[in-house]
């Protein structure tokens, strides 16, 4: 059984939001057009208190309740059978969608009899990178669609270097076309 896990495609990741990457929402119509091919969807929201340690890193995003925290229209909220909340401590990033604290991610895949599960989303150089290398070390099979992912690039290279860290951990990076 496989699942499909869509991190952080909330509106502060996307063209306008307050830690925009470029063509972020790119990705919703990828993800709308294979989410009927998994037995599972969950998508992760980044969902950070007011204050938080990881402000001092990173411009103020998706904080809890506001515009920049909500899916961003472009994504078929439809198709999501699951949201998990992450970041929520204030002292800690929060990167992988298996550190969410609503539910156990881990255990709520299993019980669901997933074993393989395929990430997409944003962004590719952190929460994508933790969640895929999380998944890895839960003992999932996992899949990494790279035409459904953009990164952050904070340096030049970051996107390039995430998706072969993410092959040498374990990770199989693959075209949604492929799927
Ligand atoms: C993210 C940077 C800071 C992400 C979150 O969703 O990948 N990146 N906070």
């Amino acid at each position: 059984m496989k699942a499909l896990l869509i991190v952080d495609v909330q509106n502060d990741f996307c063209t306008g939001g307050a830690l925009a990457t470029q063509g972020g929402e790119e990705v919703a119509p990828v993800i709308n057009k294979i989410a009927h091919k998994f037995d599972l969807v969950v998508a992760s929201k980044d969902w950070h208190p007011e204050e938080t340690v990881h402000f001092d890193k990173w411009p103020r995003h998706c904080v809890q309740g506001t515009h920049g925290a909500e899916f961003h229209t472009d994504l078929n909220t439809d198709i999501i059978d699951q949201v998990v909340e992450k970041g929520t401590a204030n002292v800690d990033d929060g990167y992988s969608a298996f550190e969410a604290t609503n539910l156990n991610l881990t255990q709520y895949l299993k019980s669901k009899g997933i074993d393989t599960v395929y990430v997409c989303g944003i962004a590719t150089d952190y929460c994508v990178l933790s969640t895929a290398l999380d998944a890895v070390k839960e003992g999932f099979n996992t899949f990494v669609i790279k035409d459904a992912i953009r990164a952050v690039n904070l340096q030049q290279g970051d996107a390039d270097r995430a998706i072969q860290q993410m092959e040498q951990e374990g990770s199989a990076v693959i075209l949604s076309s492929e799927i």
